[in-house]
């Protein structure tokens, strides 16, 4: 490795000892950078990777709350502004009770390189609380997020900070911290968060656009291999917001989600998720009781298997995990290659654990695709939303779609280009990081050292 990267991820390392899943994503990042970093020497004199390491700005606060029975819970509140060069901070609120300063600032940091290669004006950000929705009613679930927007909002705005949903944060969630946010402002500014229902500025495919845009880099990766969505089957885990959209879009292009995984256990449905009554059952399924899968086995009558995942298994063309970071460890990315299944596309934040990622791209007979290029239709058409909010209209579904499209092959297209420019060769990986990283730098050269 470049020895000025080293010394920064040492320091780095030294700095955050204790944020395990920050220094992942750091590590897996400037393990793409040797070759830009080579052919910029004026990087180094102006601390660049020093730099782009550290948060431009952290919120931690307390998030007081009643229940129905009126007792006062207290949680603890993020906001990370990682990078702003490009255009206002954008990503994600998470609430997860993992959630930690370690997992919102990987979620930055990630979401910085994201944001960057969709060639969207938008900065990088993510936050969250540990705050646990599962299991409590509407009203408290409104009554926490007032209180978490009653700090939060002076440190957003449409043109400063656009948070919108993550996990644990949906529909429901968004259209809470928006309201609190307009009541606190006192202006409809639509634009400050994104995620909103149609009927309050919302984008009309913003629920589905993470899992259909990861469907529209998986064809652009296909079609470099001459191969067709058509026919194909596809393994996911988690079945969440995305894990749904993927289903969708994989039915309506003539490919089928044979196996899905939850916290409980895998499904094998040889037929497929193919119709609207099994989404809808795993729409009830979900809300019900989001731990458990089994019932949709006992319902359409097919496979269960408990306590396990569907990495490994052999009678699919792809492995899509959707679900949460560290999905895939050493162990079951050994199952994986052991399979002999080609395709690898990552779709949840930091699927993989680096070193399971490291054996699966070194592996000739595979293809890897990285999460931050995968699932960047998400915050691509929350972009939109926000696009749309500053010109007071609604796109329809047609319009909002064709960019999604665009929007997912340029990034495809763009992470194979610098790949080979770089002389790497095929590598969907070291792209994407590579064309994120050079468009954050190239906006933090052009304005000065701060
Ligand atoms: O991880 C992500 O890209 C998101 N949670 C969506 C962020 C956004 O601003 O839509």
């Amino acid at each position: 490795m470049n020895a000025y990267i080293e010394r920064v991820l040492e320091a780095t390392k030294k700095k955050n000892a204790s944020e395990p899943e920050f220094l992942q994503t750091v590590e897996e990042v400037f393990s793409s950078l040797e070759p830009v970093i080579n052919a910029h020497p004026e990087y180094e004199k102006a601390s660049l990777l020093e730099r782009i390491v550290e948060p431009e700005r952290t919120v931690e606060f307390r998030v007081t709350w009643m229940d129905d029975n009126g007792q006062y819970h207290v949680n603890r509140g993020y906001r990370v502004q990682y990078n702003a060069a490009l255009g206002p901070y954008k990503g994600g609120l998470r609430f997860d009770p993992s959630v930690n300063l370690s997992i919102i600032k990987f979620l930055g940091f990630e979401q910085t390189f994201k944001d960057a290669l969709t060639g969207l004006p938008i900065g990088g950000a993510k936050g969250g609380s540990d705050f646990d929705p599962r299991g409590r009613s509407d009203a408290e679930v409104m009554r926490f997020c007032q209180a978490f927007m009653t700090e939060l909002y002076r440190h957003i705005g449409q043109d400063i900070d656009c948070p919108a949903g993550d996990l644990g944060c949906g529909g429901r969630e968004i259209g809470y911290l928006y309201g609190q946010y307009r009541r606190l402002v006192g202006a409809a500014e639509f634009g400050a968060v994104s995620g909103k229902a149609v009927c309050t500025g919302g984008s009309i495919l913003r629920p589905e656009a993470t899992g259909y845009g990861a469907v529209y880099y998986l064809r652009e990766v296909l079609r470099h291999d001459g191969e067709e969505l058509a026919g194909k089957r596809i393994a996911i885990s988690g079945y969440g917001n995305v894990g749904w959209g993927i289903i969708k879009k994989a039915n309506e292009l003539g490919a089928k989600v044979t196996y899905f995984a939850g916290p409980d256990g895998y499904i094998h449905d040889p037929d497929g998720v193919s119709t609207e009554e099994k989404l809808n059952f795993i729409l009830e399924m979900r809300a019900k009781d989001p731990m458990h899968c089994e019932p949709y086995a006992k319902k359409f009558g097919c496979e269960f298997v408990p306590g396990q995942k569907c990495w490994g298994v052999k009678d699919v063309d792809i492995y899509m995990p959707a679900a949460t970071q560290n999905d895939v460890n050493l162990e079951w990315a050994k199952k994986i290659v052991d399979s002999g299944v080609k395709y690898y596309i990552e779709v949840a934040n930091m699927p993989t654990t680096n070193d399971a990622l490291e054996l699966l791209r070194s592996q000739k007979h595979m293809v890897v695709a990285p999460s931050k290029a995968v699932n960047a239709g998400g915050v691509s058409v929350s972009e939109l939303e926000m696009a749309q909010n500053a010109e007071r209209l609604y796109w329809t579904a047609e319009e909002v779609d064709q960019k999604l499209t665009g929007i997912m092959k340029n990034i495809y297209d763009s992470s194979v280009e610098v790949a080979e420019r770089y002389g790497l060769g095929y590598d969907l990986v070291a792209g994407a990081n590579l064309v994120g990283f050079q468009r954050v730098a190239d906006a933090m050269m052009a304005q000065g050292i701060f």
